[in-house]
Protein backbone atom coordinates (compact mmCIF):
# COMPACT_ATOMS: atom_id res chain seq x y z
CA UNK A 1 0.00 0.00 0.00
CA UNK A 2 1.65 3.09 -1.49
CA UNK A 3 0.79 6.07 1.50
CA UNK A 4 1.75 8.98 -0.67
CA UNK A 5 0.04 7.82 -4.09
CA UNK A 6 2.54 8.13 -7.34
CA UNK A 7 -0.74 9.24 -9.32
CA UNK A 8 -3.26 11.58 -8.25
CA UNK A 9 -6.01 13.16 -11.13
CA UNK A 10 -8.61 16.48 -10.23
CA UNK A 11 -11.95 17.21 -11.55
CA UNK A 12 -11.92 20.91 -10.70
CA UNK A 13 -15.74 21.62 -10.47
CA UNK A 14 -17.59 24.23 -8.65
CA UNK A 15 -15.98 27.39 -10.48
CA UNK A 16 -19.01 28.68 -11.76
CA UNK A 17 -20.82 27.81 -8.44
CA UNK A 18 -18.62 29.63 -6.41
CA UNK A 19 -18.31 32.73 -8.77
CA UNK A 20 -22.25 32.78 -8.77
CA UNK A 21 -22.58 32.40 -4.42
CA UNK A 22 -20.50 35.60 -4.53
CA UNK A 23 -22.17 37.18 -7.19
CA UNK A 24 -19.43 37.19 -9.64
CA UNK A 25 -19.41 36.55 -13.38
CA UNK A 26 -18.09 32.64 -13.69
CA UNK A 27 -14.83 33.95 -15.40
CA UNK A 28 -14.05 34.92 -11.61
CA UNK A 29 -14.41 31.78 -10.65
CA UNK A 30 -12.16 29.92 -13.63
CA UNK A 31 -9.37 32.98 -12.59
CA UNK A 32 -9.55 31.68 -8.45
CA UNK A 33 -9.74 28.18 -10.00
CA UNK A 34 -6.31 28.67 -12.32
CA UNK A 35 -4.58 29.90 -9.04
CA UNK A 36 -5.47 27.09 -7.37
CA UNK A 37 -3.84 25.14 -9.63
CA UNK A 38 -0.72 26.57 -8.87
CA UNK A 39 -1.50 26.46 -5.11
CA UNK A 40 -2.84 22.28 -5.26
CA UNK A 41 0.59 21.79 -8.10
CA UNK A 42 3.38 23.20 -5.65
CA UNK A 43 1.63 20.99 -2.06
CA UNK A 44 1.24 18.24 -4.99
CA UNK A 45 5.41 18.52 -5.64
CA UNK A 46 6.30 19.12 -2.08
CA UNK A 47 4.77 16.00 -1.09
CA UNK A 48 6.43 14.27 -4.19
CA UNK A 49 3.18 13.12 -5.66
CA UNK A 50 4.96 12.16 -9.41
CA UNK A 51 2.15 12.91 -11.53
CA UNK A 52 -1.21 15.18 -10.95
CA UNK A 53 -3.70 14.82 -13.36
CA UNK A 54 -6.46 18.25 -13.83
CA UNK A 55 -9.56 18.17 -16.01
CA UNK A 56 -9.49 21.81 -16.96
CA UNK A 57 -11.93 21.58 -20.45
CA UNK A 58 -14.08 18.41 -21.37
CA UNK A 59 -15.20 17.63 -24.66
CA UNK A 60 -18.36 18.58 -23.46
CA UNK A 61 -17.41 22.37 -22.82
CA UNK A 62 -17.65 23.54 -26.23
CA UNK A 63 -21.38 23.92 -25.53
CA UNK A 64 -20.69 27.27 -23.00
CA UNK A 65 -21.29 30.47 -23.79
CA UNK A 66 -18.94 31.81 -26.37
CA UNK A 67 -17.88 34.62 -24.16
CA UNK A 68 -17.00 31.77 -21.59
CA UNK A 69 -15.76 29.92 -23.85
CA UNK A 70 -13.44 32.92 -25.16
CA UNK A 71 -11.80 33.59 -21.63
CA UNK A 72 -11.22 29.75 -21.12
CA UNK A 73 -8.67 29.75 -24.29
CA UNK A 74 -6.85 32.90 -22.39
CA UNK A 75 -6.48 31.23 -19.04
CA UNK A 76 -3.35 29.06 -19.84
CA UNK A 77 -2.00 32.15 -21.30
CA UNK A 78 -2.88 34.11 -17.94
CA UNK A 79 -1.52 31.29 -15.92
CA UNK A 80 1.60 31.01 -17.28
CA UNK A 81 2.45 34.54 -17.42
CA UNK A 82 1.90 34.54 -13.44
CA UNK A 83 3.34 31.07 -12.90
CA UNK A 84 5.94 30.10 -15.58
CA UNK A 85 8.62 31.43 -12.81
CA UNK A 86 6.96 29.23 -9.92
CA UNK A 87 6.54 26.16 -12.14
CA UNK A 88 10.49 26.44 -12.94
CA UNK A 89 11.78 27.14 -9.73
CA UNK A 90 9.84 24.15 -8.15
CA UNK A 91 11.06 21.92 -10.85
CA UNK A 92 7.53 21.14 -12.10
CA UNK A 93 6.86 19.90 -15.73
CA UNK A 94 3.94 20.77 -17.64
CA UNK A 95 2.03 18.39 -20.12
CA UNK A 96 -1.76 18.11 -21.19
CA UNK A 97 -3.82 15.18 -22.61
CA UNK A 98 -6.24 16.02 -25.22
CA UNK A 99 -7.06 16.98 -28.76
CA UNK A 100 -5.07 20.39 -28.36
CA UNK A 101 -5.99 21.03 -32.31
CA UNK A 102 -9.26 22.44 -31.62
CA UNK A 103 -7.97 25.61 -29.62
CA UNK A 104 -7.36 28.99 -31.28
CA UNK A 105 -3.98 28.94 -32.96
CA UNK A 106 -2.71 31.23 -30.02
CA UNK A 107 -4.01 29.54 -27.52
CA UNK A 108 -2.06 26.30 -28.78
CA UNK A 109 1.34 28.46 -29.02
CA UNK A 110 1.35 28.76 -25.43
CA UNK A 111 0.77 25.32 -24.30
CA UNK A 112 3.45 24.01 -26.42
CA UNK A 113 5.77 26.83 -25.44
CA UNK A 114 4.75 25.97 -21.57
CA UNK A 115 5.11 22.19 -22.10
CA UNK A 116 8.64 22.94 -24.20
CA UNK A 117 10.02 25.55 -21.68
CA UNK A 118 9.78 23.10 -18.66
CA UNK A 119 10.13 19.92 -20.66
CA UNK A 120 13.67 18.90 -18.60
CA UNK A 121 12.25 19.52 -15.02
CA UNK A 122 12.12 16.15 -13.08
CA UNK A 123 9.76 17.45 -10.15
CA UNK A 124 6.04 16.80 -10.34
CA UNK A 125 4.28 16.05 -14.13
CA UNK A 126 1.68 18.50 -14.35
CA UNK A 127 -0.70 17.22 -16.71
CA UNK A 128 -3.66 19.32 -17.52
CA UNK A 129 -6.41 17.50 -19.50
CA UNK A 130 -8.09 20.18 -21.91
CA UNK A 131 -10.53 18.73 -24.54
CA UNK A 132 -10.50 15.53 -23.34
CA UNK A 133 -12.76 13.13 -23.49
CA UNK A 134 -11.99 9.41 -22.04
CA UNK A 135 -13.91 7.47 -24.54
CA UNK A 136 -12.56 9.72 -27.49
CA UNK A 137 -9.22 8.92 -26.00
CA UNK A 138 -9.76 5.29 -26.38
CA UNK A 139 -11.44 5.23 -29.87
CA UNK A 140 -8.11 7.23 -30.70
CA UNK A 141 -6.23 4.50 -29.17
CA UNK A 142 -8.27 1.79 -30.95
CA UNK A 143 -7.56 3.69 -34.10
CA UNK A 144 -4.25 3.99 -33.85
CA UNK A 145 -3.53 0.59 -33.22
CA UNK A 146 -5.64 -0.43 -36.13
CA UNK A 147 -3.37 1.41 -38.34
CA UNK A 148 -0.21 -0.53 -37.17
CA UNK A 149 -2.19 -3.44 -37.50
CA UNK A 150 -2.82 -2.35 -41.18
CA UNK A 151 0.51 -1.49 -41.72
CA UNK A 152 1.78 -5.04 -40.48
CA UNK A 153 1.85 -5.33 -36.89
CA UNK A 154 1.11 -8.51 -35.07
CA UNK A 155 -2.72 -8.32 -33.79
CA UNK A 156 -3.03 -11.84 -31.48
CA UNK A 157 -0.66 -10.03 -28.53
CA UNK A 158 -2.21 -6.76 -26.81
CA UNK A 159 -2.10 -6.63 -23.33
CA UNK A 160 -3.63 -4.02 -21.31
CA UNK A 161 -0.22 -2.87 -20.15
CA UNK A 162 0.43 -2.37 -24.21
CA UNK A 163 -3.17 -1.06 -24.93
CA UNK A 164 -2.49 1.67 -22.28
CA UNK A 165 0.65 3.00 -24.17
CA UNK A 166 -1.68 4.12 -27.17
CA UNK A 167 -3.81 6.66 -24.26
CA UNK A 168 -3.11 10.17 -23.89
CA UNK A 169 -2.55 8.78 -20.56
CA UNK A 170 -0.92 5.77 -19.71
CA UNK A 171 -0.33 5.53 -16.07
CA UNK A 172 -2.88 3.83 -13.31
CA UNK A 173 -4.66 6.19 -11.57
CA UNK A 174 -4.07 5.96 -7.68
CA UNK A 175 -6.13 8.21 -6.31
CA UNK A 176 -9.35 10.40 -7.88
CA UNK A 177 -10.70 13.47 -6.05
CA UNK A 178 -13.92 15.74 -7.60
CA UNK A 179 -14.63 18.45 -5.73
CA UNK A 180 -17.92 20.46 -5.34
CA UNK A 181 -20.15 17.43 -4.02
CA UNK A 182 -20.99 15.73 -7.44
CA UNK A 183 -20.35 11.73 -7.25
CA UNK A 184 -19.89 11.46 -11.23
CA UNK A 185 -16.74 10.75 -13.17
CA UNK A 186 -17.87 12.33 -16.36
CA UNK A 187 -15.78 10.77 -19.24
CA UNK A 188 -12.59 11.57 -17.21
CA UNK A 189 -10.21 8.53 -17.52
CA UNK A 190 -12.19 5.52 -17.57
CA UNK A 191 -9.65 3.19 -18.42
CA UNK A 192 -7.08 4.57 -15.67
CA UNK A 193 -9.39 4.79 -12.55
CA UNK A 194 -9.93 0.80 -12.85
CA UNK A 195 -8.42 0.02 -9.18
CA UNK A 196 -8.78 3.80 -8.16
CA UNK A 197 -9.71 5.35 -4.47
CA UNK A 198 -12.26 8.04 -5.18
CA UNK A 199 -13.02 10.73 -3.13
CA UNK A 200 -16.14 13.71 -3.43
CA UNK A 201 -15.28 16.81 -1.75
CA UNK A 202 -17.87 18.97 -0.86
CA UNK A 203 -15.28 21.85 -1.48
CA UNK A 204 -15.91 24.07 -4.91
CA UNK A 205 -12.48 24.36 -6.40
CA UNK A 206 -11.36 27.86 -6.03
CA UNK A 207 -11.49 26.56 -2.21
CA UNK A 208 -9.28 23.67 -2.53
CA UNK A 209 -6.25 24.22 -1.00
CA UNK A 210 -2.97 22.69 0.73
CA UNK A 211 -5.16 21.27 3.52
CA UNK A 212 -7.62 19.85 1.69
CA UNK A 213 -5.36 17.83 -0.34
CA UNK A 214 -3.72 16.62 2.71
CA UNK A 215 -7.14 15.58 3.83
CA UNK A 216 -7.82 13.63 0.73
CA UNK A 217 -4.76 11.95 1.15
CA UNK A 218 -5.31 10.78 4.48
CA UNK A 219 -8.73 9.61 3.54
CA UNK A 220 -6.55 7.85 0.75
CA UNK A 221 -3.79 5.99 3.55
CA UNK A 222 -6.45 4.90 5.70
CA UNK A 223 -8.20 2.78 3.01
CA UNK A 224 -7.30 -0.89 2.22
CA UNK A 225 -6.63 -1.13 -1.29
CA UNK A 226 -7.52 -4.61 -2.01
CA UNK A 227 -7.62 -4.90 -5.97
CA UNK A 228 -10.02 -7.63 -5.78
CA UNK A 229 -8.24 -10.07 -3.88
CA UNK A 230 -6.60 -11.41 -0.68
CA UNK A 231 -4.33 -8.43 1.36
C1 LIG B 1 -10.73 26.71 -15.71
C2 LIG B 1 -10.19 25.47 -13.01
C3 LIG B 1 -5.01 26.27 -16.04
C4 LIG B 1 -10.93 24.72 -14.08
C5 LIG B 1 -8.79 25.84 -13.37
C6 LIG B 1 -8.18 25.82 -21.52
C7 LIG B 1 -11.35 25.39 -15.36
C8 LIG B 1 -8.75 27.03 -14.31
C9 LIG B 1 -5.03 25.94 -17.38
C10 LIG B 1 -3.91 25.52 -18.20
C11 LIG B 1 -8.46 26.41 -16.72
C12 LIG B 1 -4.13 24.91 -19.44
C13 LIG B 1 -3.09 24.45 -20.21
C14 LIG B 1 -1.83 24.58 -19.77
C15 LIG B 1 -1.58 25.19 -18.55
C16 LIG B 1 -2.61 25.66 -17.78
C17 LIG B 1 -6.37 25.99 -17.75
C18 LIG B 1 -8.27 25.83 -19.03
C19 LIG B 1 -9.04 26.18 -17.95
C20 LIG B 1 -8.95 25.56 -20.32
F1 LIG B 1 -0.80 24.11 -20.50
N1 LIG B 1 -6.25 26.52 -15.62
N2 LIG B 1 -7.09 26.35 -16.65
N3 LIG B 1 -6.94 25.72 -18.94
N4 LIG B 1 -9.27 26.74 -15.62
Amino acid sequence: MKVIPETVAIIMDGNGRWAKAKGLPRTAGHKKGADTVRTVALEANRLGIKKLILYAFSTENWKRPEDEISYLCKLPGIFFNSYIKDLMKNNIRVTFAGELERFPEDTQKTIRKAVEQTAHNTGLELCIAINYGSRREMILAAQKYAQEVADGKRANDLTEEEFSSYLFIPEEVDLLIRTSGEERISNFLLWQIAYSELIFDPTPWPDFDEASLNEALEVFAARDRRFGGLK
